[in-house]
C-alpha cells in the first residue's frame, strides 16, 4: 500500500523508499515510501484547489463537527492496532502508547464539540443603523509538520482544530516516525473527508517540510520539534508573510518546597523527567530543590531510578523503552559528557546498560546529575532525553528566580502543601503551563504552548481552534445616507441646484 496521500489517492511518490526502524532492536518495521519534489507540488496544489474551489468550503461547521466524530469513533475501533504502530514506531511502552490513542480520540471530540458551537459573534456598536459581525474563516492551506516524540499526538492537535476551522492540509510527519499518522489520514479519508483536503507527504526536513514553509499557495504552518528547526522555518516563512505557529520545547523546572513528603517529592521528581525516557517537550528536566531537602531526595530518586526496568515497549513490564535513534541517544551521551566534564557528579546512569535485551536498540538509562551550575550546556539547553539535573534554593524568591532563568517557557510545575506559596509561585513562572503538585496532565480544553523561545500561538482549547481561523469583520450599515466628509460634495449640490 503506497504511503502517501494526494487529492484523495494513495501514491508512492517519487523521492524513492526510506526504512522504518524499531528503537528496541534497530529492525526494519516497516518501508514507506518519500515523496519527491514534484509531490510537495502536486500536494499543495490538491489543498489549494479544494479550498478554492472544493466544496469543503460550504461545508457546514456541523457537518465538519459530525465528520470529526466519526474520525473519533474510528481511533475508538482501531485503538490497539495504532497503538502497537506507535510503540514499534517510536519504542515507548504500549502502556503510553494506549493512552495517546485515548487522547488523540479525545482531542477529535473535543472540536467536533467545539466545531458547531463557534459562531463568530455580534458587536454593539452603539448605532442601530449597524450590524456588525466578527466571523470566523480558515485560513486556507497549513503545511502541519510534526516530530518524533508524539507523532499522532501532535498531529492531532494541529489536524482537528485545522479541520473543524474549514482548512485544507497537507501534513509532514517527522521522516523518524510516519506510521501513525499515515493510519490517521486512512481513517480521515475513510470518515468521509473529501479528496484534498488532507494530503500527507513523507520524507527528510529539508526536501519535504522545507518547501512546503516557502511556498506561495501554502497560508500557514504549524510546526512542533526542534528550536533550530523552528527558527528556520520562521525566517523561511518571511517571503510570504505566512502565519507560523510553532512549539519548540522547553528546559522546565520542577520546583520542590520542603514541605512536601519525601515519597511523593522523589515519586514525582523522576515521572516528570523519565516519562517516554525524557523524549517530552514538558519534561521535568530541572529539579530545583529546597536545600534542606536536597540529600534525602537525591538519595530517594538515585535509589529508585536504577529499579526502573527498561525494555521493549511492547513488553507490558517494561517501564520506560529505548531512545527514538542511535543519533538522538548519541546526542544524550554527549550532554552527559558535556555535563561531567564541566564539573557535574553522577550520581547515577550516564552508561549504556547491559543486558542482553538492551544490546541491540537504543536504550539509555535514567541519570541524575548534581553539583549543576546554571551556565552548564545541560542546563541551559534542552537535552529532550532522561537527565535530570538537581539545583537548590532557600527561598521562594531563588525558587523563581531559578525557575524563570531559561530562554524556554513550555512548563513548570511547584510542590508544596502551602497553597498560597503554591499560587505565588505559578504566578510568577514565566510558562505556559504550571502544574501545582502535578505534572504533566493536559486537558484537551485547555491551551497548551510556550513563552519565550518555547514558541508563539497555542494548542488545544478555544484559542488551539482561533489558530487556523481568521476573524474577519463584517460591517453592514443598514440605513446608509452620505457622510459629507468634503465640502466640495455640498458645493457640486449648490451649483446644481435642487
Ligand atoms: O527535530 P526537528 P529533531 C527538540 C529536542 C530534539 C531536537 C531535535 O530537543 O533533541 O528538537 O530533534 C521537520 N523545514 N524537539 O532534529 O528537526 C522534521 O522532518 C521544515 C522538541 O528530530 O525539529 C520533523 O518532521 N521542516 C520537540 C520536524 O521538523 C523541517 C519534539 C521536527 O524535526 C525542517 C521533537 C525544515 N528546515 C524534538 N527541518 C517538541 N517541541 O516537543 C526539519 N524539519
Amino acid at each position: 500500500m503506497p504511503s502517501l496521500y494526494i487529492d484523495g489517492k494513495w501514491t508512492a511518490g517519487s523521492g524513492g523508499t526510506a526504512d522504518v526502524l524499531n528503537p528496541f532492536d534497530a529492525s526494519v518495521v516497516q518501508t514507506v515510501d518519500q515523496a519527491g519534489p514534484d509531490d510537495v507540488e502536486r500536494a499543495v496544489a490538491a489543498a489549494r484547489a479544494a479550498f478554492d474551489t472544493g466544496p469543503w468550503r460550504t461545508t457546514s461547521a456541523s457537518e465538519r463537527s459530525a465528520l470529526l466524530r466519526r474520525i473519533s469513533e474510528l481511533l475508538v475501533r482501531d485503538k490497539e492496532e495504532i497503538a502497537r504502530t506507535e510503540t514499534l514506531d517510536t519504542g515507548k511502552t504500549l502502556k503510553e502508547s494506549r493512552i495517546d490513542v485515548d487522547d488523540v480520540t479525545a482531542v477529535f471530540r473535543y472540536y467536533a464539540d467545539l466545531a458547531d458551537k463557534d459562531a463568530g459573534r455580534i458587536v454593539d456598536t452603539g448605532m442601530d443603523n449597524v450590524l456588525s459581525r466578527v466571523v470566523h474563516e480558515p485560513v486556507g492551506v497549513c503545511a502541519l509538520i510534526t516530530p518524533w516524540n508524539y507523532p499522532l499526538l501532535q498531529l492531532s492537535w494541529k489536524v482537528a482544530p485545522a479541520l473543524a476551522a474549514g482548512n485544507t492540509m497537507v501534513i509532514k510527519p517527522s521522516e523518524v516516525t510516519p506510521l501513525t499518522s499515515v493510519m490517521l489520514v486512512r481513517l480521515c479519508e475513510e470518515a468521509g473527508v473529501p479528496p484534498g483536503v488532507v494530503n500527507i507527504v513523507l520524507g527528510e526536513g529539508r526536501s519535504v517540510g522545507a518547501p512546503l514553509t516557502e511556498h506561495d499557495d501554502v497560508d500557514m504552518v504549524s510546526f512542533t520539534g526542534g528550536l533550530a528547526t523552528g527558527q528556520a522555518i520562521i525566517r523561511a516563512s518571511a517571503a510570504t508573510v505566512k502565519r507560523v505557529a510553532v512549539e519548540l520545547g522547553g528546559k522546565n523546572p520542577n520546583i520542590m518546597f520542603a514541605d512536601v513528603d519525601l515519597d511523593l517529592a522523589a515519586d514525582w521528581a523522576m515521572t516528570a523527567v523519565f516519562l517516554h525516557s525524557g523524549q517530552v517537550c514538558s519534561a521535568g528536566a530541572r529539579l530545583i530543590v529546597e536545600e534542606s531537602m536536597h540529600d534525602d531526595l537525591v538519595a530517594e530518586i538515585a535509589r529508585r531510578a536504577q529499579l526502573i526496568r527498561m525494555g521493549n515497549g511492547l513488553d507490558e513490564t517494561s517501564e520506560v523503552g529505548p531512545l527514538v535513534s542511535a543519533a538522538h541517544r548519541a546526542k544524550i551521551e554527549d550532554f552527559v559528557a558535556s555535563a561531567l566534564a564541566e564539573g557535574a557528579t553522577l550520581v547515577t546512569g550516564g552508561a549504556r546498560p547491559e543486558g542482553p535485551d538492551l544490546q541491540k536498540g537504543w536504550f539509555y538509562p535514567p541519570t541524575l546529575l548534581t553539583g549543576v551550575r546554571r551556565d552548564m550546556r545541560v542546563i541551559r539547553e534542552e537535552t529532550f532525553g532522561p537527565i535530570l539535573t538537581v539545583e537548590t534554593f532557600r527561598t521562594e524568591e531563588e525558587a523563581v528566580a531559578l525557575g524563570n532563568d531559561t530562554e524556554y517557557g513550555l512548563a513548570g510545575a511547584v510542590w508544596t502543601p502551602d497553597m498560597a506559596k503554591a499560587h505565588r509561585v505559578a504566578g510568577a513562572l514565566r510558562h505556559g503551563t504550571v502544574w501545582i503538585n502535578d505534572y504533566h496532565p493536559y486537558v484537551p480544553a485547555a491551551e497548551w504552548g510556550g513563552m519565550k523561545r518555547s514558541g508563539n500561538g497555542r494548542e488545544l482549547g478555544p484559542t488551539g481552534l482561533a489558530e487556523y481561523q481568521e476573524h474577519k469583520h463584517i460591517w453592514h450599515n443598514t440605513d446608509p445616507a452620505p457622510s459629507r466628509w468634503f465640502s466640495g460634495d455640498a458645493r457640486v449640490r449648490e451649483e446644481d441646484g435642487p
